[in-house]
């Protein structure tokens, strides 16, 4: 047992006769599945053209008799899946479900050398090299090497697909202009053949400047008549092969990446050229927010996607999309939401959450992440979005994620993005039973700690709003002091917990610091902006707060800082503890893994304690 079967354990019992009604192709997913893994008699695949038009379905089981029906094919994909959950969960199969979001999207940070940038699973599970003959899917007529990878490529797809993930993008958003080669679109054609029969859409991240690197141009300038006339045959060139071709995933004038500033161009001018070589197909671009440190220089970066973006509001073209990450600075283990999406009214917005642990421990610590973007849905309603984006976690490791328990955090992703209602905690449960085990004493202790992870480890990481203090470049790690006059400032932790004499935090409030609280819809601006009324969790986001603050507890903010270090630290302990009584329902290799990585978690919490603790001490005992 190595993890590599994720949570796709249902059992080869099934020998079900499948029967088809209305429909021809695109359901050989649905039929295999169900033949394999449906224990009752016979199945019926249905299409109803008077269902909601999106990808839900209606299950029903009389008498071993299952019928699922859909509007569209990519329904009973999603009904079949859920049907064989069901059953391996020995729930009653009848019901009937719709996604919320219409696109639920994976993004990957992969570079085409086969690294992943904060991937801590491996390499890439795309092995381009090995994507030798594009023509075709059928695995009897690929090269060993290139039929090996087609089935490690149709895992990722029904792993996805049986959580209702419907899109992907393959490469990093800091993207090679290669990914726009002729030769790369052949191999990124194969792949959209191999992920089509699941639903996937395939999509790109582009460089801004591609048509200077590889088109030769002397210019990217979007209102350039030859760079609208590159990008547009590039487009046609795309859709020749792919003709369900998703769209291009775009980080410009962000952290070094060319965009239209670069030519005093708005973003909206940038994205719309874009769009418009796409529309044609029917095809979207997803344009980032994520960006700082160019035109709005030495403005608190929290605020200056809104700055940066609020003024092109409206002028984007329908099929632009806004993707902006679920808080306002960066993927923090708790971050206030960022207000970018009340602030944006007229361009549809898609969220960015992000499932590889970058700030959280990488793939070392068991951290569950559903509690989080559950958070981010009590602030930011569902409704105002297109889509949910979640930068993935996987690579070319058997176990897909490096941490078994980060497969939880995979599978929550896309649960979320089907049904954001789900509790963390049902998905926890479910998760776990088809993962390891359904002795209920296993799945009630580690649904519990599961659910106290996250909290746990912003305790030791970041408690009380502290933010950003991780050690540079990779971020595991504590490095308070951190500050390096040739890095940005906005990357240096002293910039951000502003420690001296008097207190800690950063002051954001309108009346005496960054007026970032302004950005905020009401109740929070006002909640936020007030010491006395601010969450406790993000008090040193806000405010500036001194040693000797009286907290709610009556401690004082010094005292209550070293108790939360020391909480995240003794739940920890207690994870390890109770991990050790799971052995009886673990298998060996598996249970062994999560222990070595809860050893190095327990380890890595008390150096989050101590390095911060002994830091901040020395200003806090100045002020005594
Ligand atoms: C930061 C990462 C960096 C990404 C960037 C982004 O440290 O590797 O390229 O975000 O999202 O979190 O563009």
């Amino acid at each position: 047992e190595d993890g590599s079967s994720l949570w796709l354990r249902w059992q080869n019992v099934g020998k079900a006769k499948i029967e088809l009604k209305g429909v021809q192709d695109g359901v050989a997913v649905a039929r295999k599945e169900l033949s394999a893994g449906y224990c009752g008699k016979s199945a019926v695949l249905r299409i109803d053209k008077a269902m909601a038009d999106d990808d839900g379905f209606a299950i029903e089981e009389r008498d071993g008799r299952l019928t699922i029906t859909a509007r569209r094919t990519s329904g009973l994909i999603y009904g079949a899946y859920e049907a064989l959950r069901r059953q391996a969960l020995g729930m009653p199969l009848d019901m009937e479900s719709h996604p919320r979001f219409a696109i639920r999207m994976l993004n990957h940070w992969d570079n085409l050398d086969g690294s992943i940038e904060r991937g801590y699973a491996g390499n890439s599970v795309w092995k381009w090299e090995q994507m030798t003959n594009t023509s075709t899917t059928d695995r009897r007529r690929l090269p060993a090497a290139q039929a090996a990878l087609m089935d490690r490529i149709i895992q990722y797809a029904r792993a996805n697909a049986s959580v209702g993930i419907n899109a992907t993008v393959l490469n990093n958003v800091n993207a090679s202009p290669q990914m726009l080669s002729s030769a790369y679109i052949n191999k990124v054609r194969w792949m959209a053949d191999v992920l089509r029969p699941y639903n996937i859409r395939v999509y790109l991240s582009v460089n801004f400047a591609t048509p200077m690197k590889l088109g030769g141009l002397a210019t990217a300038d979007p209102l350039d008549p030859q760079v609208g006339e590159w990008w547009r045959t590039k487009v046609a060139e795309i859709y020749r092969v792919i003709p369900d071709f998703g769209g291009f995933l775009v980080k410009a004038n962000s952290e070094g990446q060319p965009g239209p500033g670069d030519y005093g161009r708005s973003h909206a001018e940038g994205a719309n050229m874009l769009a418009e070589a796409l529309d044609p197909f029917g095809g979207k671009v997803v344009w980032r927010s994520f960006v700082y440190g160019a035109n709005h220089k030495g403005e608190d970066r929290v605020k200056q996607a809104v700055s940066e973006f609020e003024p092109c509001d409206g002028k984007f073209r329908s099929n632009v999309i806004l993707q902006s990450k679920n808080g306002p600075l960066d993927f923090q283990p708790r971050e206030p939401y960022a207000p970018i999406f009340d602030r944006m009214k007229r361009t549809p917005q898609m969220a960015e959450l992000q499932i590889t642990q970058e700030y959280l421990g990488h793939s070392r610590h068991l951290v569950y992440l559903a509690p989080m973007w559950k958070e981010f849905f009590s602030f930011v309603s569902p409704d105002r979005l297109q889509g949910v984006a979640g930068v993935t976690n996987i690579g070319d490791d058997t176990n897909w994620c490096g941490h078994h328990f980060a497969q939880a955090n995979w599978y929550a992703f896309g649960r979320l993005a089907w049904n954001p209602e789900l509790t963390s905690e049902e998905i926890a449960r479910e998760w776990l039973r088809l993962t390891f085990s359904s002795d209920a004493a296993f799945v009630d202790t580690m649904t519990d700690v599961m659910m106290r992870s996250r909290e746990a480890c912003v305790d030791y990481m970041m408690p009380l709003g502290l933010h950003h203090i991780f050690k540079f470049d990779h971020h595991y790690g504590p490095e308070p002091d951190g500050f390096k006059a040739e890095y940005p400032l906005e990357w240096c932790p002293v910039y951000y917990h502003r420690a001296d004499s008097v207190g800690v935090g950063f002051d954001r409030t309108v009346a005496t610091g960054s007026g970032a609280t302004r950005q905020y819809r009401e109740p929070y601006a006002s909640q936020y902006e007030n010491i006395k009324t601010c969450p406790e969790e993000y008090l040193l986001w806000f405010h500036h707060v001194a040693w000797n603050h009286r907290m709610k507890s009556g401690l004082t903010l010094w005292q209550e800082l070293c108790r939360h270090y020391q909480h995240g630290v003794d739940e920890v302990d207690r994870m390890v503890m109770t991990w050790r009584r799971m052995r009886p329902y673990v298998d060996d290799r598996r249970w062994q893994e999560v222990d070595d990585r809860l050893a190095h978690q327990a380890e890595n919490a008390r150096e989050w304690r101590d390095v911060c603790l002994g830091y901040f001490e020395g200003f806090a005992r100045k002020n005594k």
